[in-house]
This record gives C-alpha cells, structure tokens and sequence, in this order.
C-alpha cells in the first residue's frame, strides 16, 4: 500500500509538470497514461494484491489518480485546440457565401396571377386528388361509360385497379365539394391534370388547368359572362375584346368556348393568332342538371355556371415560349430566366 502511494505520488508529479505544444504530445500523453496499455490501467491493476482491509482506501486513491489524469488530459487537449486555433488564417470576420436564389416556376407565376383576380371577386382555392375513381373523374360529370365524349379525355388508368385514372380535369374537385352540401360554392380549382395525348411541342401528356364553380339560386348566363369579362380585363388589358362561340361539353348546358382579341398583335393577325385575329382561351357554360342531381343537388332550386382554361397556352404566348416540353424539363437555363419575375 505504502508502495502504491509513492508510485502515484510520483506520477502525479510528472503529470502535472507535463506541457504539450503540439496535438502530437497530447497524443503521446494520451496514449502512456489513459491507453489500453497505459499506466493507469496498470495502476488500476495493482488493487489485486492490495489487502482486503485497505482495498477500500485504494479504491478511492486508484479513483482519484484516474480522474486527475483525465483532467490535465483535457486541459491540454484544449489549450492546444485554443491555441491551433488562433494561429489559423480562417477571417471569421468575412460576409457568408451567397446563396443562389432560386425563382418561380413560369406556369405558378400566370396561375398566381389567375387565381389572385377570381380571389378578389370572392372565388375561393380548393384542391383534390390527381388519382381519382371513375366516377368523380367522369360518371358524375354526365360522362356515362361507353360515352363518345371520354375519347375527347382519353387518359391513363392505375394498373392495380381499373375503377382508378389520372385525373383529366380538375372538376374531380368540384364534385367532390358538391358532394359535401355546402351551398352556395364559389370555388376555382388550379391543379395538375393528365391525358392520353403524344408528347409534342404543342401538346403534353400532363398540363394544368384553373376550372372555376359558382351555384347559388338564380345563378344565370349574365353571371358567368359578367364574371369572365372581368378577369379577361384584369388579365389580359381593359382593350382586350371577347368573343363566345356555342360549344359542346357534357356536364354543361348550354356550353360556349371564349376567345379574346390576340393580345400579341391587337387582332391584326399573327402566327399566335394563325392570322385570325383571336385565340381561344377558355370554355364554359351552365352546369348540367344531371350534373346537379348526380351531387345531390336540386336543380330545380339551384343553378351555376362552371369554366375550365388551360395555364400552359397563356404563359407560353406570355413569355414567348414555343415548346411545351421546356415547363417540365427542370433545365436551370430555362427556369433562370424567371428570377426577377413574381
Ligand atoms: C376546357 C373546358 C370546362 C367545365 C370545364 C365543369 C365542372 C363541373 C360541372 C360543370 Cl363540376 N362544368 N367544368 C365546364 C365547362 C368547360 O372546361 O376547355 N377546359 C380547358
């Protein structure tokens, strides 16, 4: 016991009078007294042949002697860390690297721009599922199986469950809100929709749509081409004229397609307009009474007017885009151009 005391003492001593100057010694230090083969573990093993009425008295001992040892270890690792530190040539004092900042998608900043004008006339957003059974996609829609008209909206059907398609509208959504019995509904729907179509420069397999919903009782005609006059002038300019065409959809009736004066060459004709003078932007027309009833709705009670417009076309004639491939190619040359754009 007597021996163990003046072998620690003497330890001790040369622990305390070490000095590291480099991360090397403190790993010298490191190594020859807290290693597997270290002296404190060689210490440590010496409580063997201790006599068991003093083990008690050695065991504190043995305990301090380890954790002074670890304490100067500490000390000098850090001093050396301090040290190393400040010898550097890191300026903690220079501006951060600048992040790139990154900007808006071209077809969200002309749907921005639709929804915020259909907002202020108090249309509210909602939005659904893009995978969407049959029967909200197209039975409820006055589109029956067999129907000629789903040729028009030929889509892509899940694998694991036929009853399951791609959504090819976003009138899902509308029905889905009918459903629910809340009247009267104010409501656009901006969303992703897809279609069996060949991938080209004009047209694509996916696309999106703003389609638009208001019934209330004595919802007539007068509103709707009220309404869509409004966000044409706030859209497209207050000398934009519009134009309605009769039209066939099957969840409306009756049903009209809408044209503005091309607003590229103010209805001169041009290569947008193909010389005519007009472009089709939007159809529209009065919600079907089976549309109604198949919502549960009275249709005797309730009428509404309803409008679906591509996002696509306007923001290529916008911005001057002439394939519509560039929207979905994610190619940073492309989408950097609409930095400053909001
Ligand atoms: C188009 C034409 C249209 C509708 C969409 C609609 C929705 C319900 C009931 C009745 Cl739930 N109609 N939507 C109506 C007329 C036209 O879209 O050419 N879209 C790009």
């Amino acid at each position: 016991m007597e021996e163990l005391l003046q072998q620690i003492n003497n330890y001790k001593q040369e622990i305390e009078a070490f000095k590291a100057t480099d991360t090397k010694a403190v790993e010298e230090f490191r190594i020859k007294y807290l290693g597997t083969k270290g002296i404190v573990k060689s210490i440590m093993s010496e409580m063997k042949n201790v006599a068991p009425e003093l083990k008690k008295e050695a065991g504190q001992l043995l305990n301090d002697f380890k954790q002074f040892t670890e304490a100067k270890f500490e000390e000098i690792k850090n001093s050396i860390t301090d040290t190393e530190h400040q010898k550097s040539d890191l300026d903690l004092t220079l501006p951060g690297d600048i992040l790139p900042v990154g900007s808006r998608h071209p077809i969200e900043l002309i749907k921005n721009r639709m929804v915020s004008i259909f907002q202020r006339l108090g249309f509210a957003v909602a939005e659904g599922p893009e995978i969407e059974d049959d029967w909200h996609n197209f039975g409820a829609l006055n589109l029956p199986e067999h129907h000629p008209a789903r040729d028009m909206q030929d889509t892509f059907y899940i694998q694991q469950n036929p009853d399951w398609v791609l959504r090819t509208h976003t009138s899902n959504v509308q029905i889905r809100e009918m459903e629910k019995g809340k009247l009267p509904i104010r409501l656009i729907m901006p969303g992703r929709v897809y279609r069996n179509e060949t991938v080209s420069a004009r047209s694509h397999c996916f696309f999106h749509q703003i389609e638009g919903l208001y019934i209330d009782e004595n919802v007539s005609f007068a509103d709707l081409k009220q309404t869509l006059y409004f966000f044409v002038k706030e859209m497209y300019g207050k000398d934009v004229k519009v134009r309605f065409r009769p039209s066939y959809f099957p969840f409306t009736e009756p049903s009209a397609e809408m044209d503005i004066s091309c607003f590229i060459c103010g209805g001169e004709g041009c290569n947008i307009c193909k010389k005519t003078g007009w472009v089709e932007i939007l159809g529209c027309g009065m919600v079907h009474p089976n549309v109604l009833s198949n919502c549960n709705i009275d249709p005797n009670k309730y009428t509404g007017f309803a409008f679906g417009m591509g996002i696509e076309r306007p923001a290529m004639m916008k911005y001057g885009i002439n394939d519509i491939r560039m929207f979905s190619e994610n190619d940073v040359r492309f989408l950097r151009q609409f930095t400053s754009a909001i």
